[in-house]
């Protein structure tokens, strides 16, 4: 699907590296990228005009399938013992229906819903390589192929992070076969990239990083080889999202995960680390100074119960994050920041948590950090608005009467934080993939989930 490059879009109000400014001109080149963004502007003939526009958010955690389960594991098992490792139980089972015509389809489907609230880029940690059986298909990128394939569809910029993963906790212990769809021999996992280099490589629409699926999966002898595979990409990885997983990393190798992470590996700007739920003050501090950005996922987290991530201790050592919806339960940038908030607020008992001398504004502060620090994780130049910076545009509207009044960082905290976050036009790259409120594919792809949807029940 082609969409049209615009070269300039107005904004009466707009978020840009210079603060809020008025009649904003956001002009924008041939390869997609902002070239200039003047204020108090005028808007030129044929440029469209909005309310409100931010720049887009990166999503830096998805697993796509996933969104297809939503609703499947909110039941009781009668035993009083749901956790994430029964949740993990019920998702293996689930990958073992997939196909890969249904893998494009929910991908899609939930590509669409993300650019309709305001995601521009998403960063897909993607571990279903083989058939259902365990079997490597003909095409070892057959399953990466089918979500390059929904992101193009959709117009949502595509991170694609394949994964690595072979072994079923730490120290390498066996895999089990509810895995057999994931694993790969280091060897093999290196061909894959390769073929993906070589398919992808050079495509503007799509970045490949790189996804050891965490210390449980990889041993760390592959996960040397794969940091020096791919160099300056990003790398992404779950840590210490469960307390178990602490456990048995503290039995394995006497550290804890992030420990003997910081340890053992430099850990710099590439790297992001996802959930980093269990970490003491000494490493998040630690973590704060590397560069690398956390993938916080605050939906899924309080979904499955991990924990809460030190939020307020990583701010104030000036850590980066992003945002991410990985089990895709949520798929609302807004909701997820304020989710974020709210875990800080009944985890302290206090109000207003995640914000900073410079920035008092929860909502400005949330949202300015995860999409600048989202960008940087998926290894894209965008989150701000300034030139020379991906042209990834959300234009809101004000119509809300809450909205009416309210004044710069106060939007956002009412948008995030009321609930009034309505997204009319969403830009990716220059093109304009959500045009006031709809995606042109939208009911085509619905159409298509409805017919597959329930196959999963
Ligand atoms: C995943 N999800 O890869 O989908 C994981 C579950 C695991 C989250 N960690 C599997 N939220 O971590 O072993
Ligand atoms: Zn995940």
């Amino acid at each position: 699907m082609q969409w049209k490059r615009y070269k300039a879009v107005f904004a009466r109000k707009a978020l840009t590296t210079q603060g809020w400014q008025k009649d904003v001109l956001i002009n924008i080149d041939e390869g997609g990228l902002i070239s200039a963004v003047e204020d108090s502007a005028t808007s030129p003939p044929g440029a469209p005009s909005f309310d409100l526009v931010l720049p887009g958010m990166a999503n830096v955690h998805s697993h796509a399938f996933q969104r297809a389960m939503t609703g499947l594991t909110e039941i009781a098992s009668g035993e009083g013992r749901d956790n994430f490792w029964s949740w993990r139980e019920v998702m293996y089972k689930f990958t073992f229906g997939l196909t890969p015509e249904a893998i494009e389809i929910i991908a899609r489907a939930l590509y669409i819903e993300l650019l309709k609230h305001g995601y521009t880029a998403v960063g897909e940690f993607h571990y279903l390589h083989h058939d259902a059986q365990g079997k490597p298909y003909a095409n070892v990128t057959e399953l990466s192929d089918r979500i390059v394939t929904a992101a193009r569809a959709a117009g949502i910029h595509l991170t694609h992070l394949p994964v690595m993963y072979e072994t079923g906790n730490f120290g390498g212990k066996p895999t089990n076969d509810g895995q057999r769809r994931f694993l790969n021999t280091p060897d093999a996992y290196l061909k894959l990239l390769g073929e993906l280099k070589k398919k992808y490589g050079d495509a503007d629409d799509i970045t490949l990083g790189v996804a050891p699926h965490s210390l449980r999966a990889v041993k760390p002898e592959t996960l040397r080889a794969i940091l020096e595979a791919l160099e300056h990409c990003p790398m992404h990885m779950h840590i210490a999202e469960q307390e178990k997983e602490v456990a048995d990393c503290l039995q394995w190798s006497r550290k804890r995960p992030m420990e003997w992470l910081l340890d053992n590996f430099n850990v710099d700007a590439r790297w992001c680390l996802i959930h980093a739920t269990h970490m003491t003050p000494e490493e998040t501090a630690t973590l704060a100074k590397t560069g690398a950005t956390v993938g916080l996922c605050p939906t899924t987290e309080a979904n499955l119960g991990d924990g809460i991530f030190q939020a307020e201790h990583f701010l104030t050592a000036d850590g980066s994050f992003g945002i991410g919806t990985d089990s895709n339960v949520c798929t609302s940038p807004w909701e997820e920041l304020k989710m974020m908030e709210y875990a800080q607020r009944l985890a302290t008992r206090r109000r207003n948590v995640l914000c900073t001398e410079s920035t008092p504004s929860a909502g400005r502060t949330l949202f300015a950090r995860a999409a600048a620090g989202g960008a940087k994780a998926l290894g894209i130049n965008a989150g701000i608005l300034a030139p020379e910076t991906r042209a990834d545009l959300v234009a809101l509207s004000m119509e809300h009467p809450l909205l009416h009044s309210r004044k710069n960082d106060t939007i956002l905290d009412t948008l995030i934080f009321g609930a009034t976050a309505v997204v009319t036009d969403v830009f990716v790259a220059g093109r304009r993939v959500v045009e006031n409120g709809a995606h042109a594919q939208e009911e085509e792809s619905a159409e298509k989930l409805r017919q597959i949807i329930g196959r999963f029940v």
